[in-house]
């Protein structure tokens, strides 16, 4: 196991090493889990309130709505494994529900994160066991030893699994399957094909937030890696690209222009664009296939009235 320190490194390194390659690359990309600074974290908690946003209140509501189902479908003396916990407001619903709960693995690139929202955990659920684990959750992740026999639940909320392409979210269904065990379960949400109408606003607020929010990358890159970006010289764009099935987030140049990243100079056109964010939305057909794809059942899936959004419960067949 690494230590706190050890992992900082690594991601800073990582964030190096990322940032060069994707602004080498055709077509530009940074990958999205660099937007997750303290800043960008407190902006993506700012997305989640506002109104064209639909996602956060739909699946809060659906966790509401049906939280003793879910907490029947899963069973006395589990431990929660979350994956990309965040602020872990959503959670907060469950171990509500789950009054057997035996312990909550919360799992997050956000050490502030984690921290704040461990403290506030316990304090709410004093008897609770709180296990914090900072990193990527596409890493191979350790679990506690005594976790070893302890059934475990699986959450990952938010359509996070949105930010992966279809193999790749395969991939992690595969290997949540094989962190949470022969008897586990897991607990997903998951972003459902709309109206476009619907899904350009949710990325393209009218205050701005989600554009500070996918900005705040140069920020990053200006702080950490010695950026030289001008933010008034990009702006934000998102759109829906239907073929994928996604909504793609970019960071747009304005003019023709050159920057310089630890000492390199890149150039950019008027109109080129880094792309910084993938957001795909499914049927509940395709969620179906993908768990199966990856060993497991889908036992059950909650939609609000407006099919919005999908809240799965995914069980191993035996
Ligand atoms: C955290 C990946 C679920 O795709 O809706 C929101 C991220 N980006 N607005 C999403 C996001 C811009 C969000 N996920």
């Amino acid at each position: 196991m690494q230590t706190i320190a050890q992992a900082q490194a690594t991601i800073q390194d990582d964030f190096a090493t990322e940032v060069l390659n994707g602004l080498s690359r055709r077509p530009r990309s940074i990958p999205c889990r660099f937007l997750y600074d303290a800043r960008g974290s407190e902006l993506f908690e700012q997305i989640t309130g506002l109104e064209e946003y639909y996602p956060t209140r739909t699946e809060i509501g659906l966790l509401e709505r049906h939280a003793d189902d879910i907490a029947e479908m899963a069973g006395e003396d589990v431990a929660i494994v979350e994956f990309g916990s965040g602020s872990s407001r959503k959670t907060e619903i469950l171990i509500a529900a789950l009054p057997e709960l035996d312990a909550y693995v919360a799992i997050d690139i956000s050490a502030a994160a984690l921290s704040e929202a461990a403290i506030r955990l316990r304090e709410r659920f004093p008897g609770l066991e709180v296990i914090t684990v900072t990193g990527d959750f596409n890493d191979a992740i350790d679990l506690p030893d005594k976790l070893i026999r302890t059934r475990k639940l699986g959450f990952f909320p938010g359509s996070t699994i949105g930010n992966l392409g279809k193999n790749e979210a395969i991939g992690f269904l595969k290997t949540a399957r094989e962190l949470l065990g022969a008897d586990g379960a897991l607990l997903i949400g998951v972003d459902l094909k709309k109206d476009e109408s619907i899904l350009v606003p949710a990325y393209d607020d009218s205050e701005g937030v989600t554009a500070a929010f996918n900005l705040n990358l140069l920020t990053r890159i200006n702080r950490e890696l010695g950026g030289t970006f001008d933010l008034a010289k990009f702006a934000h764009e998102a759109i829906y690209n239907a073929e994928a099935g996604r909504m793609e987030i970019y960071i747009t140049s304005r003019e023709d222009q050159e920057v310089t990243v630890l000492g390199q100079p890149f150039s950019f056109a008027r109109g080129e664009r880094i792309h910084t964010e993938n957001s795909h939305k499914y049927a509940l057909a395709d969620i179906a296939a993908m768990a199966e794809a990856a060993g497991w059942t889908h036992a059950r899936a909650w939609v609000d009235d407006n099919n919005l959004f999908s809240v799965n419960m995914l069980t191993q067949a035996g």
